[in-house]
């Protein structure tokens, strides 16, 4: 089977978030694939829930030959692996490892929606990945992710992070 591309964003707001970072990464190139390309590291204000600290946010392109739903089990065993609770929703992580395109396919499962319903409402996500990939098309939307983050009405504050 040919391989599929994954465009995934890496977000952390606990504990060492730049090391969970890089733990993730080499989980994801032994578990899932080969990761292609990889963004700068963001350091983002948080969305949708403020009161908890700021995230870092990483986009990863990779390459796989399994199906999302393997994929998807995967990355939440690595979340948990690395003490990731789910105490509230858009709370604070250790890991969090979300799918946000799997080729130009869509899924809708009770669990799984790709592309992630959220991409084009927010800049910390549209900066990495209109980094990574400026001329991939949104498979819905039909515009580049480069168009997307020129739309984004999203004004939270996202800044290339350097250590
Ligand atoms: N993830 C969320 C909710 N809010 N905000 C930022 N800046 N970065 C995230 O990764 C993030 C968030 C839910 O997963
Ligand atoms: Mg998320
Ligand atoms: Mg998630």
């Amino acid at each position: 089977m040919a391989d599929s591309l994954y465009f995934l964003l890496l977000g952390s707001n606990q504990g060492n978030r730049l090391d969970q970072l890089f733990n993730a990464a080499a989980k994801i190139e032994y578990q899932i694939g080969q990761i292609s390309a990889h963004s700068s590291i963001y350091q983002t204000e948080p969305w949708g829930n403020s009161d908890q600290p700021f995230f870092l946010n990483q986009a990863l392109k990779v390459k796989s030959q399994l199906i999302p739903t393997e994929a998807l089990r995967i990355f939440q065993s690595i979340e948990l692996e690395m003490g990731r609770t789910r105490l509230t929703k858009w709370g604070a992580r250790t890991i969090d490892i979300d799918i946000l395109y799997w080729d130009d396919q869509i899924i809708n499962l009770p669990k799984l929606i790709i592309p992630h319903p959220q991409i084009q409402h927010r800049k910390f996500t549209l900066m990495a990945l209109a980094e990574i990939a400026p001329d991939f098309i949104h498979p819905i939307l039909q515009r580049t992710n480069e168009q997307l983050l020129v739309a984004c009405k999203d004004d939270l504050s996202v800044a290339r992070f350097t250590d």
